[in-house]
């Protein structure tokens, strides 16, 4: 059994493949700049999403600023404060203004029936998030979109591997990022890639992860640095041809924990694979505690379980709303379901190879702390 049990652990291929694309960079000395293995990725990742378009970006955020920029992005953006750090920065970032929408209690996604309310003239896109791999209303959001001609970016940092309808999540938007940081189902180390269907993008998002530069001789576009390298490419590639037992492992610990938690008073666990015709990745666990039927808060439960070696985490808290740059900048977010979410949510540990034996334990652990079982 594993200790510490952490909220996620890295997966990793078998050393030797990787080593078989180290060898490639040894021969080639093509370490980063669009070197061939960051084509094969590209080539590769096309075909296991079913989506024409793909730029791979040396982490996920660089790629939503990107994203932002390239559709020209400006005025204010509606978007979920309950979520990671990067979505509400990217937008800042870019000199938009985030505005806050609340989410929906089921599955902690932005609430599509508040999004109409908060949009103005200034009002440029949407960015939802696909927060812990659960879908957002994505035909609800796109209806939306068409009415008042906004774009809508995804936030898929946690999706990469879900589908819906028969077709990656990344087939809905203008464009969906998904993160390749080491915490994430698939992994580059650190990486990030664009998926989108408009190939009429790909010259400013490939421009802008690479200063601007159209050729040797020509820099037309104002660009920063964000290129993945050859040796995260790498890493994709070994990794890519897992996917299916990465997530099939996942499920079954994930299956483990529902039915090992599924009596203990207050604590309220998600279901989002029962969605019809959702391809889930079980990417995180989160769990929403009610500390009068628990008997402890969310934050003491974290907090009793680190003495048993168990690391879960307040993923998302604070909300970006509360974060101390923009509350003051920001005032009067109206986001009371998110507030609460923030307040209530943990994830548990959840990784390829935990083993049964571990979620037993940390289960185990979890019913100990319990007021009544
Ligand atoms: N949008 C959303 C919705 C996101 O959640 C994220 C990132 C982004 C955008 C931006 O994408 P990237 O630019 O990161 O590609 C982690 C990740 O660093 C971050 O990628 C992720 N979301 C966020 C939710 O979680 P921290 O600060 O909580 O990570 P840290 O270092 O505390 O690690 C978490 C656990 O993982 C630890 O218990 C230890 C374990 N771990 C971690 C690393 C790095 C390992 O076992 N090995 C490792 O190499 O942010």
């Amino acid at each position: 059994m594993d200790k510490p049990v952490l909220v996620t652990k890295p997966f990793l291929p078998p050393i030797e493949e990787y080593n078989k694309y180290l060898n490639m960079i040894w021969k080639s000395r093509w370490l980063t700049n669009q070197g061939p293995l960051h084509q094969q990725f590209i080539a590769e990742l096309k075909e296991y999403l079913g989506i024409p378009c793909v730029t791979l970006t040396v982490n996920g955020h660089l790629a939503l600023e990107i994203a932002l920029r390239g559709l020209g992005i400006s005025g204010e953006v509606i978007t979920t404060p309950f979520t990671f750090a990067s979505t509400t920065h990217a937008i800042s970032l870019c000199g938009a203004k985030p505005v806050f929408c609340d989410i929906r209690d089921e599955e902690f996604t932005i609430d599509p029936n508040l999004i109409e309310s908060l949009i103005t003239e200034k009002t440029t896109a949407i960015m939802p998030v696909h927060v812990y791999g659960h879908l957002c209303d994505v035909e609800k959001i796109s209806d939306i979109a068409h009415k008042y001609n906004l774009k809508v970016i995804y936030d898929a940092a946690h999706a990469f591997g879900c589908r819906y309808l028969g077709r990656s999540i990344a087939s809905f938007g203008d464009v969906s990022m998904f993160s390749f940081h080491a915490t994430k189902v698939f992994n580059t180390i650190e990486g990030g890639a664009l998926a989108y269907c408009d190939p009429s993008h790909e010259e400013l998002f490939n421009a802008y992860k690479n200063f601007g530069i159209e050729n040797e001789e020509s820099v037309p576009y104002i660009g920063g640095n964000a290129k993945m390298n050859e040796f995260q490419a790498a890493m994709g590639l070994a990794n890519l041809p897992y996917m299916e037992k990465i997530i099939a492992d996942r499920k079954k610990s994930t299956l483990c924990y529902r039915e090992l938690l599924a009596n203990i008073p207050g604590i309220r666990m998600f279901t989002p694979d029962k969605k019809a015709q959702y391809i889930y990745n079980y990417a995180y666990l989160p769990v929403e505690i009610d500390a009068k039927e628990f008997g402890l808060t969310r934050d003491a439960l974290v907090l009793a379980l680190r003495s048993d070696d168990i690391f879960a985490r307040k993923y998302f808290f604070p909300i970006t709303s509360e974060y101390r740059c923009y509350k003051d900048a920001l005032h009067g977010a109206n986001v009371p379901v998110a507030e609460r979410a923030g307040r209530r949510v943990m994830t548990l540990p959840l990784y390829y190879g935990m083993g049964l034996d571990t979620v037993e334990y940390v289960c185990d652990c979890i019913r100990k702390k319990a007021k009544r079982v």
